[in-house]
């Protein structure tokens, strides 16, 4: 019988060989083993409202608003909204053309780019221009519209990413058919970056006939979770405009800062900072979203990508493309306008919304300590500490006798951890491995996000289910060092 299109042996190999570990084999046995009775803590994926956090009051009432325009008809509207959301609400309505029930613009809505082009201007102190901002589902979305731009074949779409890196990158380059360059971040030198590294990742690339095109930075880091200091953005950008790459800036956890010394500096503002040439060569996209900060929105699906030194034909183009899809959610853009201008001081609702956006940061800021404490007691365990984003990834050694028996089982020594982790607590992590890690090194990516206090608690399974692998596993030195 000749096969179909769609029968698993003819399907895109582009599609078969991409891989996606935060929703990889972990996340399926540990969806089986809910549905058969088990508690999981679902520590796999950066999605905070599913593990408890509550939405911020504000931006829920405008786009409740939004949502259900009749309500502002209602006499009593102002018993249960303050003034400040039904205004807000009656603004956004304004931008739109016929509410939330149409499409908009391909690129959003001119009113919110306008907004998202303000926010990076006070951000950054330098012009924003709102043309030059598009709005998309997600910045999943608007990654995946770019590196499609980037991407003309396997020896030329090629992309300088992090490694270890949030598989979106990896995963996006297979499906189109290009090429990963991996440069490697340094773990003892708390996930840093060496330009000298890129050179020769660079250099290696080109000797085997690629073409490098882009390089993708993630900032705060995911897995990672460093800040890169202004000194080495300022390195990445000359190396970017020395080598004529394209940079992306992956900025999605630019809120999420738990440490005082390196605050999130913009990949713009350090280059505008930079001043010509390079101010007006170096090819730059940032990316943001409403998933993560002290929002974590991620079933809005709202983002935005901004574009610097890109010429006009090839916004034109990014423009064509964007509207076959036609219009990114129209909710999704009112979060976005909503959480790059957010209640000011004197408006009604300013208080609570500094107080409740406050309550989430500075508790994240707490887990992520407790998270690295946690992890740092356990003497086969070495964790940098998170200081920016919303994981913690942290280096297990596992002992020969461990990695011989997942040799047996046919599972990568670190999925065969995290399996046994998963059955024995519930704890549901994604493997280093899903990442890229260095050859022999092994960790596991877990999320801060559980709720503050049931934190102590899974850091006390965890080190009883370690403790009970390493007295099992490890050699009799009791534990083994790599
Ligand atoms: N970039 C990075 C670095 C991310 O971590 C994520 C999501 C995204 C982009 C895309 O987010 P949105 O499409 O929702 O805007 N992080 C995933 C993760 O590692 N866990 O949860 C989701």
């Amino acid at each position: 019988m000749s096969l179909k299109a769609l029968d698993y042996e003819t399907l895109n190999e582009n599609v078969k060989n991409c891989q996606y570990a935060v929703r990889g084999e972990l996340y399926l046995r540990a969806s089986e083993l809910q549905k058969e009775g088990k508690k999981i803590i679902f520590t796999n994926v950066g999605n905070p409202h599913a593990l408890g956090q509550k939405p911020l009051t504000f931006p829920r009432q405008v786009v409740a608003l939004c949502q259900a325009p009749f309500l502002l008809d209602n006499p009593n509207v102002g018993m249960i909204f303050p003034a400040d959301a039904i205004a807000r609400a009656k603004h956004y309505l304004s931008l739109t053309s016929g509410g939330l029930g149409a499409y908009s613009d391909s690129r959003g809505l001119p009113g919110v780019r306008k907004e998202v082009a303000e926010f990076i201007q006070r951000r950054d102190g330098y012009p924003s221009d709102p043309e030059l901002i598009f709005l998309t589902d997600g910045a999943s979305k608007g990654v995946m519209q770019i590196l499609n731009c980037i991407i003309r074949n396997q020896k030329d779409g090629v992309i300088l990413v992090p490694v270890p890196q949030y598989p979106l990158y990896s995963a996006t380059i297979s499906l189109l058919g290009g090429t990963l360059v991996p440069y490697y971040l340094e773990e003892t030198d708390n996930w840093g970056l060496d330009v000298n590294n890129l050179r020769q990742s660079v250099a290696q690339a080109r000797s085997q006939g690629i073409t490098v095109r882009a390089m993708v930075i993630i900032n705060p880091g995911n897995p990672t979770g460093q800040c890169l200091s202004e000194a080495n953005l300022r390195e990445i950008l000359k190396f970017c405009c020395d080598e004529r790459l394209v940079l992306l800036g992956d900025e999605v956890y630019q809120q999420n800062i738990y440490q005082d010394e390196r605050p999130f500096i913009s990949s713009k503002k350090v280059l505008m900072d930079m001043g010509a040439p390079l101010s007006k060569e170096v090819q730059l996209i940032s990316f943001h979203t409403v998933s993560k900060g002290y929002w974590g929105e991620c079933g809005q699906r709202g983002g935005y990508f901004e574009m610097t030194n890109i010429p006009p034909r090839t916004v034109e183009e990014i423009y064509k493309v964007a509207s076959i899809a036609l219009s990114p959610n129209v909710s999704a853009q009112i979060f976005m306008g909503l959480m790059v201008s957010p209640p000011k001081p004197g408006d009604i609702s300013y208080d609570q919304f500094v107080r409740e956006s406050k309550g989430i940061l500075e508790s994240l800021r707490r887990r992520a300590r407790i998270m690295t404490d946690g992890f740092n007691s356990c003497k086969n365990v070495v964790c940098n500490f998170t200081e920016g984003a919303m994981y913690s990834f942290p280096q297990i050694k596992l002992p020969p006798k461990a990695i011989q028996a997942a040799k047996q089982a046919g599972k990568v020594p670190d999925v065969f951890y995290c399996l046994k982790l998963l059955e024995a607590t519930g704890i549901s992590t994604v493997p280093g491995s899903g990442f890229g890690q260095k050859e022999g090194v092994f960790h596991l990516r877990t999320t801060i996000l559980p709720a503050e206090e049931e934190m102590p608690e899974i850091m006390e399974s965890f080190k009883k289910f370690n403790d009970e692998f390493m007295s099992q596993y490890g050699d009799n030195f009791g534990y083994s060092r790599m």
